[in-house]
């Protein structure tokens, strides 16, 4: 939060120093179009950025994409191309060789899964287009083939759900499942390494573990497998509100209670499940920012300006129980 709310207050001066660093070499290199034929880049003034996202499988992303395009605007300097991969890394891929071949500044994107990034990176390496990876991480030994990566620690935000469990529930011999997110995915690996961790050492035991791959359908739908499996279900860890959101239909379905019979802790904190939590359907949630945005802005900036930028932009987290969702929600961004 504090980050953000930095970034965006610091974000005007530094747009208007870049504009201004970036109107005189333009004045410098004459008539030169931005981008491709070695000329450098942006060098009228405005950033082309092409930006893969994921999908729009959560509220989460929804909110995300909206930071994005409501912060890379022409007014700021930017034009925005933007494309929307469907949850496929093949799609991701072709839109990234896209972005090379129309010779964008800078290519932003957040990657579906870890791995299997490598040779198309090297691709925009070699075409001189710095690559910025927000919100998820790529799994690649070589880290000189993007530039920053923005986003939260996952495996701490994992490590909280965990450690509120075991705060909560140890010595009660609780039965969990987990409902994880996109399989190969940063966070999925992430949050459940983090969650396995904590637990670790208590009697809370994690019984079944599936993916939901981050959507409220899908989330409910591998409930209800849980649910006609195990007769001893206590706890359901979600990768994110919606799949969480999704397990509350199928365990209401089955005539129980979601928050009592079966608790309920999630990742994210959207609007939707901190509503479910303060209904006291949801029990606990870590938050995940999503308003990566500005912090984008100003890397995309920076990097276009040839300044030095931090390889990895920690996001922080915080995380609500029923009375802080209760005293948040009324003033939430998303
Ligand atoms: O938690 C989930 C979304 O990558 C952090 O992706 C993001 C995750 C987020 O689908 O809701």
């Amino acid at each position: 939060m504090a980050r953000t709310t930095l970034t965006r207050t610091i974000l005007a001066a530094v747009s208007a120093a870049a504009l201004f660093t970036l109107g005189a070499c333009s004045s410098d290199a004459g008539t030169a179009e931005p981008g491709g034929g070695g000329e450098p880049a942006a060098d009228d003034g405005v950033i082309t950025l092409g930006f893969s996202q994921v999908g729009a499988e959560s509220g989460w992303r929804a909110a995300n994409t909206k930071s994005i395009q409501d912060t890379l605007t022409e007014e700021n300097g930017f034009e925005l191309k933007f494309s929307d991969a469907q949850q496929k890394q093949e799609n991701q891929i072709q839109a990234i060789r896209s972005y090379i071949t129309q010779g964008v500044d800078v290519i932003a994107f957040s990657p579906v899964v870890e791995t299997g990034w490598d040779a198309v990176l090297q691709e925009a390496k070699s075409a001189g287009i710095p690559v910025i990876l927000t919100d998820r991480a790529v799994d690649s030994s070589d880290e000189t083939l993007y530039e920053s990566f923005i986003g939260s620690d996952f495996v701490k935000e994992g490590e909280m759900a965990g450690e509120w469990v075991v705060e909560q529930y140890d010595g009660e011999g609780y039965k969990a499942v987990e409902l994880q997110g996109t399989t190969g995915a940063a966070p999925a690996i992430d949050r459940k390494e983090g969650f396995a961790s904590a637990i670790e050492g208590s009697d809370i035991e994690i019984i079944d573990s599936q993916t939901g791959n981050f959507t409220r359908a899908e989330g409910k739908t591998v409930m209800e497998g849980f649910l006609n499996k195990h007769d001893d279900i206590d706890l359901v860890f979600a990768h994110n509100d919606d799949m969480g959101l999704g397990a509350i239909e199928a365990i209401e379905a089955a005539g129980l209670k979601p928050g009592e019979d079966i608790k309920i802790v999630t990742i994210d904190a959207v609007k939707d499940g901190m509503q479910a939590l303060v209904d006291g359907k949801i029990n606990y949630i870590v938050e995940c920012n999503p308003l990566l945005g500005p912090d984008l802005a100003e890397v995309a900036q920076k990097v276009i300006a040839g300044e030095e930028v931090e390889k990895r932009i920690v996001v922080e987290d915080q995380a609500f129980d029923q009375a802080a969702a209760k005293e948040a929600l009324p003033t939430r961004e998303y």
